[in-house]
């Protein structure tokens, strides 16, 4: 299973969604400080919406396998940058929640998700639980072991940890 990093406004659903994976009802709970368990970290809202926290995700997204940044169908404005990817150093996803709000604009969402960068783009509703199934099935296939030498290997090359090596010519 993989280990994933939840980053993103608060209310933007992180918490419901750890609930919804873990199959359980869902129940408020504001989410203080960060939160790490076996297979997920979940961090409070405010740490995505001011610089001065910011850090604080950077810190501990080296702990997670996956980073995801999760965004509501309904947010009004972007907080997260271009090409995100690039300073993240771990495959990085986007979690749509809330896809039955009657403010839901998904397409804009999944404009803002492929700008960061995101290769995955996964639309949950957490009350419903839809979507939550193929959310699951990518975290449990676990992302390949490394060796020391491949590792060393893809760092000489340039390419990221969890990238195939190029064919031989
Ligand atoms: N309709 C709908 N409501 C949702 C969904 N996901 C979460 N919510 C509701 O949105 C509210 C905020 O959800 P949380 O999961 O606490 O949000 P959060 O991102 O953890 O917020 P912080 O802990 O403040 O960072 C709660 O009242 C949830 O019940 C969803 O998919 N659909
Ligand atoms: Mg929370």
């Amino acid at each position: 299973m993989k280990k994933i990093f939840l980053m993103g406004r608060s209310e933007a659903g992180k918490t419901s969604l750890t609930q919804a994976l873990r199959g359980e009802e869902l129940h408020y709970v504001k989410t203080q400080f960060t939160m790490s368990d076996p297979d997920a970290i979940d961090t409070p809202g405010e740490y995505s919406e001011s610089k001065y926290f910011s850090l604080g995700l950077a810190c501990f997204s080296f702990e997670a396998d996956v980073v995801a940044v999760v965004q509501a169908a309904d947010e009004p404005y972007n907080l997260f940058g271009a090409c995100l990817h690039t300073f993240i150093e771990r495959p990085l996803i986007g979690i749509i929640t809330k896809t039955d709000s009657p403010y839901a604009n998904v397409p804009m969402i999944r404009s803002w998700m492929e700008n960061a960068g995101c290769e995955r783009i996964f639309e949950v509703n957490n009350v419903t639980r839809e979507g939550i199934e193929e959310l699951l099935s990518y975290l449990k296939e676990d992302l390949p072991p490394l060796s020391f030498e491949e590792a060393k290997m893809k760092q000489d090359l340039g390419i990221r940890e969890w990238d195939p090596l190029p064919l031989h010519p």
